[in-house]
């Protein structure tokens, strides 16, 4: 018998559909975000990267183009099971030396990604790019008291809309647009409240304009600080989680961006009960939102889990955002992609039916000894099964494969 075959039979022995896990995973598509290739730059040559994030490190061989970078992800791709999405932003437009600006970005400067995309049967999700240009100088866009700025920020929103909805409608994959700004103050506030109204009038604005549903989703992102922007962050948590829940957007939660002892796991049900759908950007926060390459830790197995109990994984946008440019870049999407598939199995091979059960009539010694019991299951029988039957390297065996393309590739980018 197979390692797999016997495994599965464990599983079975607790009511756990083993095959209904693998099909239900190779069903979910994962967010690859496209900035982690070439640590946030984009094309459009803009200097260096602004709105208090930060990429840190200088492993060699980052994109410098969109055919390195395009290369990069199909490389990536190769080594993750199943089919996912791209996460763009509006920076990597590819304007084929007639440069707009940001405000008068059009589908057809993304032509490139979307036939990159349809050819692979990968969908695209979105985001408008509101740093790294001169007027976001101040860490101030949507919400900003000139009012020639903000009108270029919320022009800069609604084509980023059109954008995501074409791409939606022409991949037939619903594209998410994700709005995050950097807006805030690095020292304490006289008025918290005006800077506030003004990105709420912003929103209005961009949301104003009817699109369809059917291919384009809008989600907000909040964030409780950036670098150099401590004392004061405009577009709170509050503040997109009331907005979303007012107007019938969905709420972004990047893990990132929270206290650090504070769990996005347990916001999940909340939100779930208020509104149809969320998004999420899952990260690594290591003392900050450092953004550090998602791993197989306890808090992402805890989000998986809430996903599958909920019964929300056709309720939930996931998409990975973090940026380490201090190791192999390709290496660490793989482990990033692979990483949040490994705690969507883990979650859909626990028990969970028997163990809500449980907890309606308060069994929680079994819970406890249930819980811990799986923690020791065959697990990773099941997940390099998955690998093999997706026809991508089992266990670490892709990582010779990235070695190999940094020797050919990367380190020949000088
Ligand atoms: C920043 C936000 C935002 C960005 C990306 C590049 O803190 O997390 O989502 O990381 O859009
Ligand atoms: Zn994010």
């Amino acid at each position: 018998m197979s390692r797999f075959e016997s495994a599965k039979e464990l599983y079975n022995l607790y009511d756990v559909d083993v095959e209904n896990a693998l099909q239900t995973l190779a069903g979910i598509r994962i967010s690859m975000h496209c900035w982690q290739g070439d640590d946030v730059c984009g094309f459009e040559n803009s200097g260096s990267l602004s709105g208090g994030i930060a990429a840190i490190g200088n492993y060699p061989g980052k994109a410098r183009n969109p055919e390195e970078l395009m290369a990069d992800i199909d490389k990536a791709l190769s080594l993750i099971p199943g089919k996912h999405k791209i996460n763009l932003h509006a920076s990597y437009a590819v304007m084929n030396g007639k440069p707009v600006d940001r405000d008068k970005l059009e589908p057809r400067h993304f032509q490139v990604w979307i036939d990159f995309a349809k050819s692979r049967n990968l969908g695209i999700d979105f985001n408008p790019t509101f740093f790294s240009h001169p007027k976001a100088a101040d860490n101030l866009t949507l919400s900003n008291p000139d009012p020639a700025i903000r009108h270029f920020w919320v022009e800069h929103g609604k084509a980023a809309r059109r954008i995501a909805e074409y791409c939606g409608k022409t991949l037939g994959i619903q594209a998410l647009n994700n709005i995050w700004v950097p807006d805030g103050f690095k020292d304490i506030p006289a008025d918290r409240y005006t800077p506030r109204l003004r990105l709420k009038d912003s929103l209005d604005e961009i949301y104003a304009e009817k699109l369809d549903k059917k291919w384009l989703a809008d989600s907000i992102e909040g964030k409780v600080f950036g670098l150099g922007l401590e004392s004061y962050t405009v577009g709170s948590h509050e503040f997109y989680m009331n907005y979303a829940a007012k107007n019938n957007i969905l709420c972004l939660l990047d893990t990132g961006h929270f206290h650090p002892t504070e769990f996005v796991s347990d916001k999940i049900p909340t939100l779930l009960l208020f509104s149809e759908k969320i998004a999420l950007h899952v990260s690594r926060p290591v003392r900050w939102d450092s953004d550090h390459v998602v791993i197989f830790d306890d808090e992402l197995k805890e989000i998986a889990k809430e996903l599958v109990r909920c019964d929300a994984l056709n309720r939930v946008f996931i998409g990975l955002d973090f940026f380490d440019a201090s190791i192999n870049r390709i290496a660490a999407w793989v482990i990033g992609m692979r990483n949040m598939q490994k705690a969507l199995l883990y979650a859909l091979l626990l028990p969970n039916k028997t163990l809500a059960e449980l907890q309606e009539k308060s069994d929680f010694t079994r819970i406890l000894v249930t819980m811990e019991e799986f923690k020791s299951m065959p697990f990773a029988d099941i997940w390099d099964h998955f690998c093999e039957i997706n026809n991508v390297p089992v266990r670490d065996a892709w990582f010779n494969i990235v070695g190999q393309y940094e020797k050919e590739v990367l380190l020949k980018r000088g």
